[in-house]
């Protein structure tokens, strides 16, 4: 019997360079987790077909664990079909953060925002701070993707920012924190201590100007720039002199809450992953299951395709390119992590970085 052997995946969300687990022990008491549920619902219930494709809302589902599979489905869809083109910078990182949150690869956005930084300059030396908001969102994202290629991007954007003279803003501080400390952490020790060095005094100095915007019951900034402001100081590898108190800030986010402070899906969708312990930072590390890869593998290559059949385990995969398993011939397609056989289906197995995975029509 002639046997065919595929050579799947070498994992399409490789990434170098540290997972981030949020450092400050701060986390939501378990008295007012349905809370905490009861805005993702609200989120995520705002998605219907007539909705504004947000991908901000995208992202915090997948980083919180989505409930509601049917509007995670539909976001990822129409966030995929949207034209590059009709995008701000900001918009096309974001979009690019939410796809990958939902395991797809979105390679034409990443070029087309890869090109457009390229070409970024601020429009003023005097320029407004919030004009750095969308720039620091497209720096997080293209670094996420391939920090190599962003690096001279990111090196004049941070000085840039450093030379900005305008009145300092907490939600753009706190973007370029995240984007930053990605870039920060992609830099293998060694090999780059200038562009480090220059990272973190940048994050430094931001870090400081966020700090002095903690107010005496937690607050940092205004509350609705709270959300963005915890994930950067619980990532920055430069801690303010000020310590912060992240369990203060917490509890009077949950009172807010309460209150009814958090109804518009986008201020939830900001305020969502750090109630979850979560930051943009944790984009990439989402897990994505090996039946994805293999759709997005198909999508992405379409000389390769394969076919699933339900059973009561899941999904197996019965075919690809048109080679079928046969009970009578005692075949079927078994997949391999390296030489070791898989024990668990595609639908639940998680592959790791940079795993390489085989799929080999053998008989049983
Ligand atoms: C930049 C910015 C602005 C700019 C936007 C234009 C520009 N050229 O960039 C300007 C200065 C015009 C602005 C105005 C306002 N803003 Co503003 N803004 C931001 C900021 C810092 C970044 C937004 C951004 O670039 N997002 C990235 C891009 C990719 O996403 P986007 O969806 O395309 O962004 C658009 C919207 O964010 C929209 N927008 C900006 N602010 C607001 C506010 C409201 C209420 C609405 C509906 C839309 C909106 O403008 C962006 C560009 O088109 C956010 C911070 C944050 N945490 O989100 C605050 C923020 C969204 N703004 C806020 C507020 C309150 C306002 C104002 C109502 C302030 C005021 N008192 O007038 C006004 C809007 C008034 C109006 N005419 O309706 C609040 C919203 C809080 C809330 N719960 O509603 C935020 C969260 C700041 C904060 N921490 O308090 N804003
Ligand atoms: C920090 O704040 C000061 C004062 O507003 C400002 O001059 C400086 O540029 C800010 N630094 C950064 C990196 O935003
Ligand atoms: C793949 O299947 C063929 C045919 O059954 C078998 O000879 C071969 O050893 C298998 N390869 C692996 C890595 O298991």
């Amino acid at each position: 019997m002639a046997w065919f052997a595929f050579y799947l995946l070498s994992l399409l969300w490789a990434t170098a360079g540290t997972s981030t687990q949020t450092r400050s022990s701060c986390s939501v008491p378990s008295a007012q987790q349905p809370l905490v549920d009861g805005i993702q619902v609200l989120m995520e219930n705002s998605v219907t077909a007539s909705s504004y494709p947000n991908p901000s809302i995208l992202i915090a589902m997948n980083l919180a664990g989505a409930y509601n599979v049917e509007a995670q489905e539909l976001l990822t869809h129409k966030l995929t079909a949207s034209d590059a083109a009709d995008l701000t910078i900001g918009q096309l990182a974001l979009t690019i953060m939410a796809l990958t949150s939902s395991c797809q690869d979105p390679e034409n956005e990443v070029s087309s925002l890869q090109s457009q930084m390229e070409n970024w300059a601020p429009s003023s030396s005097n320029a407004e701070a919030t004009a750095f908001y969308g720039p620091s969102l497209a720096i997080l994202a293209l670094c996420q993707k391939n920090p190599e290629a962003t690096l001279t991007t990111a090196v004049r954007f941070a000085k840039t920012l450093l030379a900005n003279s305008s009145p300092f803003n907490v939600d753009t501080g706190a973007v370029a924190t995240l984007a930053l400390t990605c870039m920060y952490n992609k830099i293998s020790v060694g090999s780059g201590e200038s562009y480090r060095a220059l990272f973190g005094q940048v994050l430094k100095d931001i870090v400081e100007n966020i700090s002095t915007r903690i107010k005496d019951n937690g607050i940092i900034g205004d509350i609705y720039s709270t959300g963005l402001a915890m994930q950067a100081l619980s990532v920055t590898p430069e801690q303010p002199d000020k310590e912060w108190d992240c369990q203060k800030t917490m509890d009077t986010i949950l009172y807010e809450t309460e209150q009814g402070k958090f109804k518009n899906p986008m201020s939830i969708a900001q305020i969502l992953p750090s109630l979850k312990g979560k930051t943009y930072l944790d984009v990439p590390q989402v897990t994505c299951s090996t039946v994805v890869v293999l759709e997005e593998a198909e999508r992405k290559n379409p000389t390769f395709k394969f076919e699933t059949t339900m059973t009561s385990w899941g999904p197996v995969v019965s075919s690809i390119n048109s080679i079928a398993e046969n009970v009578n011939h005692k075949t079927y397609w078994e997949f391999l992590s390296g030489k070791t056989p898989l024990n668990e289906g595609v639908a639940d197995y998680i592959p790791f970085d940079h795993e390489h995975i085989t799929a080999n029509f053998t008989q049983y």
